[in-house]
Parts: structure tokens; sequence; C-alpha cells
């Protein structure tokens, strides 16, 4: 987490050292796919591809090459394939999955990079099992080249990072936190391009912390889920533009006695409050990524646990 401003800078020479070395635009239809956090990184790059006038769609590798036809796809131009290692079994297959030009994002020249048309290399290189700060710096690398590629201006690479810095400052507070309060379960709410982040705070819970965490599309959760909610609850609201439902929200939560951590903005009532700095929309993964990516982190330190290697799982998943 603490290395995301210089993986941001890293993302960009990556992106300024494509650029020089293909004449290339991505398309207009592209199909995402990865596995894990890889996968849930191919979420918001879908998304900010639609939101772009494309159209992005977002599949775990698994589901692309087993059950695909239960999808609609469209009509794809590229397939992108998302894996840090370029290792992992289901993405290297998943290349084949369907007939058109490929494209890998990865950290490293690996099998993925090889077999795929083009490739964006971030090194963004970590030492833990789980995947931290190269998941925002795979995503901005992406988002410049798809900006580009839409003719869109490209987000200045220095602000970014340093902007990353100012949100890493909130570390002591999130330790805090989560030492003053021993919660017994985590519900992350997001909605849009935060959704995603939502479910990385989730996978991020359980990978580091081995700890059960839930996420939900933000007003989603009033509908039968929140009754599990209570005095032993953290629910994280990420919000960006936060309106009177997100106050309500706030409220209905305390009112059955959970504590709220609002991260965005403005706080919504919230027991908790971590200041986000403003950020065009589709940048702001890469801001919200290092709280939850903390939060995970030291709720594995209070539990005991060694947050870079948990148990049962392994960097590169291979059949
Ligand atoms: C994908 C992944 C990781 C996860 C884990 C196992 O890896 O699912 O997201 O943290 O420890 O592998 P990759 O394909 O991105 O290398």
């Amino acid at each position: 987490m603490r290395k995301t401003p210089e993986g941001i800078i890293k993302a960009q020479k990556s992106f300024e050292e494509f650029i020089a070395n293909h004449d290339f635009r991505l398309p207009r239809e592209i199909v995402y796919t990865g596995c894990g956090s890889s996968h849930f990184l191919s979420q918001p790059l879908a998304m900010a591809t639609t939101r772009l006038r494309g159209r992005g769609v977002a599949l775990p590798c698994s589901e692309l090459l087993y059950s695909r036809e239960w999808y609609n796809l469209g009509s794809p131009q590229l397939l992108v394939a998302i894996s840090r290692s370029g290792e992992t079994t289901e993405a290297i297959r998943a290349l084949n999955a369907l007939n058109i030009p490929k494209f890998a994002l990865t950290a490293y020249e690996s099998t993925l990079s090889r077999k795929a048309d083009y490739s964006l290399i971030v090194p963004a290189h970590e030492e833990s099992v789980v995947m931290t700060h190269s998941f925002p710096a795979f995503y901005f690398a992406y988002l410049q080249l798809l900006m580009r590629s839409f003719g869109r201006e490209t987000y200045d690479a220095e602000l970014v990072s340093e902007l990353t810095g100012e949100v890493l400052r909130s570390e002591d507070y999130i330790r805090e936190i989560v030492d003053g309060f021993d919660f017994r379960n985590v519900i992350f709410l997001g909605s849009g391009i935060l959704y995603p982040v939502a479910l990385e705070a989730m996978l991020k819970m359980k990978e580091m912390a081995l700890f059960w965490s839930e996420a939900y599309q933000t007003f989603e959760v009033r509908h039968g889920f929140k009754s599990i909610a209570d005095d032993g609850t953290l629910v994280v609201l990420l919000v960006e533009k936060p309106f009177d439902w997100h106050e309500k929200l706030t409220r209905e939560f305390q009112g059955q006695g959970a504590k709220v951590l609002t991260v965005g903005r403005e706080n919504t009532g919230a027991d908790y409050f971590i200041e986000v700095p403003s950020i065009e929309e589709l940048a702001l993964p890469v801001l919200y990524l290092p709280v939850i990516q903390l939060l995970a982190y030291y709720k594995a330190v209070k539990r005991g646990l060694n947050p870079d290697n948990p148990r049962f799982l392994s960097k590169v998943v291979k059949w």
C-alpha cells in the first residue's frame, strides 16, 4: 500500500513506453478478464470503457472459459487479460477463449505477455502473496491508455501520485479505528466505480486478515442483507458525492448498533471519517484502494496474522 505513490509513477512510465513503441489504439468494445483481485480490477476497467462511450464487459477467466454462453459479450474487438504474475493458468487459457486480438496487462514478461498480441507491463512488483499497490498501478497505466485511445486528455501522474500520498496519511487513524473497535464482521458499500473497490476490500479482508466480510452496491444492502449488522459490525461506506440517502443509511446502521466509517469527500454523520481528495471520477479507485487495503492490513496485524503471507494461499494459482 505504502508503495502506491511510486507505483503510479512506474505506471506512467510503462504507459509512456507502450505508446512510444506501439502505434495502437484500444478499440471501443473490449472484454476484460482476470482472476481474484485481477478480476476485481477488470470490473472498473470495463466500467471506465463504458463510461467513455465504448463497451466494456468483465468476466472472471473461468467464466469466460467455461460458461461464456450465459453472458452477452457483444461484439468485442479486443480481449484484455489481467494477471499480476502472468502465470495464472486460467488467465493464460482464457486468452484463447475468444478469437480476437489479445492484450495482456501484467507485472512481468511472462507466459501471458508472450502469448498476447500486445502487452502493457507495469513492473509494480510486490513480495506479498496478495495484490496491493500493483492494483492501482495497473489500473492507472491502463486508464491512461484508454483515455488516450478514446481521444481524452490523460491524467497528471505526478499529481495523482501525490494524492495517493495524501490518502496514505490516514494510516495512523486507520490503525486507531481497528485498535479501538474490535469489530466481528465488516460490510463494504460502494456504488458505480466504487462497487468493485468494495469487492476488492472484501477480498483483502478475507485474504489478509482471514476475516469474514461482505460487499454490496450501496443501497442494495438495505434489502435483507443489513440484518447481519449489529453492535459488532463495521460498515465501510465508500462514497464520492453523498446525498441524503447516505446520511439516512448511516443512521439506519447506527440504529442497529453498528459503527460506520465513511470514506469520501464529506462525512455522512458516521462514527469515523476518512477524507479522500478530489479527483476526476474515472481515477477514483486509485485513491480509495490504499484506504481499504490498510484497513485489512491492520485487522490482520490486530489478529496476530502475517498479512503478506496468509494461510492456504499462494502467489500464483496453477492447476
Ligand atoms: C490472481 C490471484 C490474486 C490473489 C491470490 C492468487 O493472481 O487470484 O488476485 O491475490 O493470492 O492469485 P494473478 O493472476 O493476478 O497473478
